[in-house]
């Protein structure tokens, strides 16, 4: 057996095994939601052809040539049964692109398929794409928005980066017809959301403005917007709908996540909220609700963080960080949360309507304040003792 051939088939073998590892819950609990123990997607789940050149006449060691750093926030969808996820896959050259894997149950054995998407490329100025949000469309498509980054040439800072909202549409993920990006009044956009229903016969989207490329300045919160056209989106006026707070988890800021879920008793957003610590930004993920009948109205948030990354979840590319841009919601009343740590892997935790809307709308609120927060918890801890009684 040549080099070639011992390292080619160790390394298909450690593939194969990976995706055909079956996951199993953790044993972290809170009766909101259940983790599980395999990441669905990690740099591993890239197939070797993507990275190796196979030919042992060129690449006598069996050698990486276009290694893959990371694989982490996707975008997920349920179609005919089947859970894609359109993934964010960062090169060994730190550019991102997006690739499908799909798996039959949404919990293990998800697949890439043999390419990536490859994007109509229509914006000579943009250098890295990444975080496509997929919604199913009343309009019938699927349309995919994401974080369209270019070089920012106004400054003389070498890394200053612009971020806008590109939109894509696709009826079966395989052809993309790419759309003009997003114009808003802000100076930059991430984090942008399509809402799968018309508002008043318009698109309605779920927007961040910020002032620069990472800090969010007087950006206030995630927003709401019209556009009357999708082939050529332009918003202009956007209304805060979950606003970042003062000593809360937002305070730094937050975004839009997930494609809302829709429920009897309101869309269920779940957002990222991002704060300053010692050791740098630590995002969380955080719930909040809008009317059905006015999606734009913020009728619940509970009070403080859903999910946040646990042992070794904390440690990536980006330590600290756990983000979601992809949920499904099945015809049966289950619910996949697709959310990364740490920039680094992907992961699932999974939960159904009946619970994320007893979690939304029976957890009390931020009081804002330690002594209405010792207040709060006293009064629960005092009907628990008169029940336990
Ligand atoms: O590195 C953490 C996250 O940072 C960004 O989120 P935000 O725009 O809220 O700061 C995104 O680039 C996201 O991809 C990344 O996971």
């Amino acid at each position: 057996m040549t080099l070639f051939e011992k390292n080619y088939q160790e390394q298909l073998d450690k593939y194969n095994k990976l995706i055909e590892l079956k996951n199993e819950p953790t044993d972290f609990y809170n009766g909101i939601y259940t983790k599980y123990k395999n990441p669905v997607l990690t740099r591993n789940h890239i197939p070797l052809f993507w990275k190796y050149d196979m030919n042992p006449a060129t690449n006598p060691f069996f050698m990486e040539r276009l290694g893959i750093n990371a694989v982490m926030n996707s975008g997920a969808i349920e179609l005919n049964g089947k859970f894609y996820l359109v993934a964010r896959v960062e090169g060994n050259d730190r550019k991102s692109f997006f690739a499908v894997a799909e798996s039959d149950n949404g919990i293990d054995n998800f697949k890439f398929w043999d390419y990536p998407v490859v994007l109509p490329d229509t914006e000579p100025d943009e250098t890295n794409v990444y975080d496509m949000r997929l919604t199913k469309h009343e309009d019938g498509f699927i349309y995919g928005v994401f974080c369209s980054e270019s070089k920012d040439t106004q400054s003389d800072d070498l890394s200053a980066a612009c971020a806008a909202a590109g939109i894509v549409r696709t009826k079966d993920l395989k052809t993309w017809e790419r759309l003009p990006n997003l114009k808003t009044v802000s100076p930059q956009q991430r984090n942008v959301v399509l809402h799968p229903e018309f508002v008043n016969g318009k698109y309605a989207f779920y927007t961040r403005p910020q002032d620069g490329f990472i800090q969010t300045g007087s950006g206030g919160g995630v927003c709401f917007g019209l556009a009357d056209d999708i082939t050529n989106a332009q918003i202009s006026e956007e209304k805060v709908i979950s606003p970042r707070r003062y000593h809360t988890i937002t305070e730094s800021k937050n975004g839009a996540g997930a494609v809302p879920i829709k429920t009897p008793e309101g869309w269920i957003h779940i957002a990222h909220g991002v704060r300053n610590t010692a050791a740098g930004l630590r995002y969380v993920l955080y719930v909040f609700a809008t009317a059905l009948d006015d999606p734009s109205k913020l009728i619940a948030e509970p009070s403080g963080v859903f999910l946040v990354p646990l042992s070794e979840e904390r440690v990536g590319d980006v330590s600290n960080v756990v983000f979601s841009n992809g949920a499904i919601a099945t015809e049966d009343g289950n619910v996949f949360i697709y959310y990364a740590s740490s920039d680094t892997r992907l992961h699932v935790a999974t939960t159904t309507i009946e619970k994320l809307m007893d979690y939304t709308f029976n957890t009390p609120s931020d009081p804002l304040r330690s002594a209405d927060c010792v207040k709060q918890r006293c009064e629960l801890i005092k009907k628990n003792l008169d029940f336990l009684k």
